[in-house]
């Protein structure tokens, strides 16, 4: 077992990455491996599926499986090494499917099919037992010794910013929208990797080619959400519980959240979300059904003790399951990608045994005292005050703005965001997003002339929305958005955020400060390369109050 993926990652002097089960996030050896091997194969697959796009053949099922099954691989989403047995048969059928239209596409083309090699002709042998011994010949770091651990760095920074996007495009098509432009780059990314390539300056490139990639991603999955649910609308969201049975809903997927909606409609339940589905209060369309009832509970790393209190069950539509405890092991179901060995998994879209379930657990005995915080702050919100906005910069009301915002984890040294939030000065705003919001996001921040010094721009992904507003305030400024008198503090864990990461680079934003750590996979020669050969900064957070006051000095 090796895996270096996340911000969790074990440093040991000995090395760098969770190399024993189970890693930090509990991930056992057989899962690990498993979901090597599938990585492999998909690139094996979207080998085939650039090649039969060439020859006039594009395949959305090919491509709707290249990023599922890479979304399955993403850190706390699936833990359950049954399932990457059967993602891998699928992904040899699938990868032999496409390569049959291929080869019957290029020869009625009249030309020769190309006879490939890597993934496209690796063979998974039919019993764990066997998979297991395959998985180091396929593993991340397989052969480190010959390459070293900078070629095999660049490789997983590609790799993991793909996984960010595959979640972000899977979101997308679930409710209807796919881009013939997105599958055909992300094909040509992972056939890339499939060449197993050496040259860091070209894999650098390539990276950043995966964050231009993941912004047009980003922008689909805003299209899709605002298209599906409408803009987000600046909305007073309750963050404590009412009386009554209660479902507490999880994860990313709006596409979910509006199914179980629907189904429990007049059911006389209570629906709320917690961590980063918390957004979805901001939607028209969801926040229009009446049993939508507000958002309890924080960040994922939270939730052993948030659903172990919770009296109803927990559905987990996306990232980050962790371990479940037993007090809650039989009443949390996962959906989709998402997967935790013995709970309860809805493949089919009918939520009766969650239905079920709340019903015949106690709900909320009483009505707790109504709390609330202010949402929904999406580029539509944003951009429909943006001559507010600018006004009060001109006016010297905002000096400065900062977005501090990624995920959010266990790591202490993660305090460094509340600080900075906390501290902001009182002319400047704080824009935010993803689940590290959660450390911050009930504090007092007040407001400038109307406008809350506090702006919760949504979910990891809408960072589309940041950058779009960035963009606005440039313009109107006309300026570039390095010369905005603004700073990006941002917080990783997982691959969603190195993907983010890499379209903040790809965009030629400076200055950006990545914490709590540098990805492990990042090494001192490939931080080096980004930042002389391709003028990028890659700085680590340092600490708060110095970075405060660098920031407002370069005002
Ligand atoms: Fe938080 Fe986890 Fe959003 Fe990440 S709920 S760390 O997956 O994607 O942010
Ligand atoms: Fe370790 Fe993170 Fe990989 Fe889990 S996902 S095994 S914590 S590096």
């Amino acid at each position: 077992m090796f895996c270096y993926q996340c911000e969790q990652t074990t440093r040991t002097p000995a090395g760098i990455g969770c190399t024993s089960e189970p890693g930090t996030c509990g991930k056992d050896e057989a899962t690990a491996d498993l979901q090597d091997i599938l990585t492999h194969l998909i690139k094996g697959v979207a080998q085939y599926a650039r090649r039969a796009r060439a020859v006039g053949v594009a395949d959305r099922q090919t491509d709707d499986f290249i990023f599922y099954g890479l979304f399955t691989t993403l850190t706390n989403v699936n833990f359950t090494a049954t399932r990457f047995v059967h993602l891998i048969q699928e992904a040899t059928k699938r990868r032999e499917r496409i390569k049959l239209l291929y080869e019957e596409a290029a020869r009625e083309l009249g030309t020769a099919p190309e006879i490939l090699s890597g993934p496209a002709t690796f063979q998974p042998a039919d019993s764990l037992e066997q998979l297991l011994r395959q998985a180091p010949g396929v593993a991340i770091n397989a052969n480190v010794e010959h390459l070293g651990s900078d070629v095999i760095g660049a490789r997983a920074l590609i790799i993991y910013g793909m996984k960010g996007v595959a979640a972000y495009a899977q979101h997308a098509r679930v409710l209807g929208y796919q881009s013939d432009e997105v599958d055909a780059q992300a094909e040509e990314i992972l056939d890339y990797l499939a060449s197993n390539p050496t040259d860091l300056d070209e894999m650098l490139e390539e990276s950043l080619e995966v964050g231009r990639l993941n912004l047009k991603v980003m922008e689909l999955l805003d299209v899709a959400n605002t298209e599906t649910f409408g803009a987000q609308e600046i909305t007073s969201v309750r963050i404590s519980p009412i009386k009554g049975k209660a479902i507490l809903v999880s994860g990313h997927d709006l596409h979910d959240l509006k199914q179980i909606l629907e189904q429990t409609k007049d059911q006389g339940i209570h629906v709320y979300t917690h961590g980063e589905m918390l957004p979805a209060n901001a939607y028209p369309t969801l926040k229009a059904y009446p049993h939508l009832a507000g958002n309890l509970g924080g960040a994922w790393q939270e939730q052993q003790r948030e659903f172990a209190d919770f009296p109803g069950p927990i559905v987990m539509t996306s990232n980050c399951i962790i371990e479940p405890g037993r007090s809650y092991k039989n009443r949390i179901f996962t959906l989709g990608p998402v997967g935790w060995p013995g709970v309860r998994h809805i493949d089919n879209g009918d939520f009766t045994p969650v239905i079920q379930a709340a019903k015949a657990l106690p709900g909320f005995a009483a009505d707790a005292e109504d709390q609330r915080i202010t949402i929904g702050f999406g580029h539509h919100t944003l951009l429909g005050v943006a001559g507010k906005i600018v006004d009060a910069v001109k006016s010297g009301d905002i000096r400065h703005f900062f977005l501090v915002g990624g995920c959010d984890g266990v790591s202490p040294a993660r305090n460094y965001f509340t600080e900075v939030a906390d501290n902001a000065p009182a002319d400047s705003v704080v824009m935010t997003l993803g689940c590290g919001k959660y450390r911050f996001n009930r504090h007092e921040f007040g407001d400038i002339g109307g406008i809350p010094r506090l702006l919760d721009i949504g979910q990891c992904n809408d960072a589309h929305s940041a950058i779009r507003v960035a963009g606005a305030l440039a313009e109107a400024f006309n300026c570039g958005v390095n010369d905005l008198p603004l700073s990006i503090m941002l917080s990783w864990f997982e691959q969603k955020a190195t993907a983010i990461h890499l379209s903040l680079l790809a965009l030629g934003i400076k200055g950006i400060k990545l914490g709590p750590t540098l990805p492990a996979y990042l090494t001192p020669t490939l931080v080096q390369k980004l930042q002389s050969r391709f003028d990028l900064d890659l700085d680590l957070i340092g600490e708060a109050q110095a970075d405060l006051q660098a920031a407002l000095t370069h005002t």
